[in-house]
C-alpha cells in the first residue's frame, strides 16, 4: 500500500479510516459561554438539543494553522481536503500550514483540495484517496485521478437559521426552510456556495424531489453517502428509494458530526453522490 496520510477537516463528519494513517482538524462552535471543539470526544447530540432551545448568539469557526499542522504530524505524503473556500477559512489556514510544512521539511509534500463542499461530498473524495493508496497507486497517481473524480452534494434542511445568522445565505434563501413541515432542497454550486433548488412538504415529495436532481446531476448507480442531523428514518427511508432505483448503488448513511450538524440543524442531511 501507498505510504499516504488523509487529511481533512471536521466537516467532512470523518473520525477515522480503517487501514491508513488519518487526521481530522477540529472546527469550533461557539455560544455566548460555551465552545464545541468538533472531534471525537464532542457530544454531538448534546450540542444540538443545546443549540435547539437557545436563543443567543452562536457561530463557527475553522482550523487555524497551528489545528492544521498539528493534523499533518510527520507524515512525508498527505492529502489533505478542506471544506469549500467560499464558505470557510479553512482551506485559506491550509494553505498556510502546507507551505510552513513543506518549507520545514524539504522532500514532504502536500497535496491540498478545496471541495467546494462539505460533509459526504468530502468524505466521498477522502475514501477514493484511500482506495487507490490500498491499491498501490502512486502519490502522483492518485493526484491527478482526483483531478477528475466527479462527484456533488445535495442538501435538504428544515430550518437555515444558523445559515443565515451567519451570512452563509441570504435571508430571502433562508425563507425557503423554516415553515413548520417544509424543507428546503439545495445543491453545493460549483463555486462551492449554496443553491436553492426549491422547497417541498412532507418526506415522500422531498424524497422523489432528491432522487429526481440526482438523476438530472448525472447519478447513474455510484457510490452515496447520506449525512444525517438526529434525522435517521429520513436518510434511511432516501437510502431505501435509491436503492429501488439502483439497485447495485453502494450506499451509506452517517450522522454529522458538530460543523455539519451547527448547520443543517436538527432533521436536516446532506447527500454525496458519485457522478459520471
Ligand atoms: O469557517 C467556518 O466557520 C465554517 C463555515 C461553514 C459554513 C457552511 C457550512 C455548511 C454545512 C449545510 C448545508 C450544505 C451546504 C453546502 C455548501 C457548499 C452544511
Amino acid at each position: 500500500m501507498t505510504d499516504v496520510k488523509i487529511v481533512v477537516d471536521s466537516s467532512a463528519d470523518l473520525l477515522s479510516m480503517d487501514g491508513i494513517s488519518f487526521a481530522s482538524a477540529p472546527l469550533k462552535i461557539h455560544a455566548e459561554d460555551k465552545r464545541f471543539v468538533d472531534n471525537a470526544e464532542l457530544d454531538v447530540v448534546g450540542m444540538v438539543e443545546f443549540l435547539y432551545s437557545y436563543k443567543g448568539k452562536s457561530s463557527t469557526s475553522c482550523p487555524n494553522t497551528e489545528d492544521w499542522l498539528s493534523a499533518f504530524g510527520d507524515a512525508e505524503r498527505i492529502f489533505c481536503i478542506t471544506i469549500t473556500s467560499n464558505l470557510s477559512g479553512s482551506y485559506n489556514a491550509a494553505r498556510v500550514a502546507k507551505d510552513e510544512y513543506e518549507a520545514k521539511y524539504p522532500g514532504r509534500k502536500i497535496e491540498l483540495i478545496d471541495s467546494y463542499s462539505t460533509g459526504p461530498e468530502m468524505a466521498l473524495m477522502a475514501e477514493k484517496i484511500r482506495e487507490l493508496a490500498m491499491a498501490e497507486r502512486s502519490f502522483e497517481e492518485i493526484s491527478e485521478y482526483m483531478k477528475g473524480y466527479k462527484t456533488e452534494l445535495l442538501f435538504v434542511l428544515e430550518s437555515m437559521k444558523n445559515l443565515a445568522n451567519n451570512g452563509r445565505v441570504s435571508k430571502i434563501a433562508a425563507t425557503l426552510a423554516g415553515f413548520l413541515g417544509i424543507r428546503a432542497v439545495g445543491r453545493a454550486s460549483d463555486v462551492g456556495t449554496l443553491e436553492m433548488l426549491g422547497k417541498f412538504r412532507g418526506t415522500p415529495a422531498t424524497i422523489t424531489a432528491v432522487t429526481g436532481y440526482m438523476r438530472d446531476m448525472s447519478y447513474s448507480g455510484g457510490r452515496v453517502i447520506i449525512s444525517h442531523c438526529l434525522n435517521e428514518k429520513c436518510a434511511e427511508e432516501l437510502r431505501d428509494a435509491i436503492r429501488h432505483l439502483y439497485p447495485s448503488a453502494d450506499i451509506s448513511v452517517r450522522e454529522c458530526r458538530g460543523l455539519c450538524s451547527f448547520y443543517a440543524e436538527r432533521g436536516g442531511f446532506l447527500v454525496g453522490f458519485e457522478t459520471a
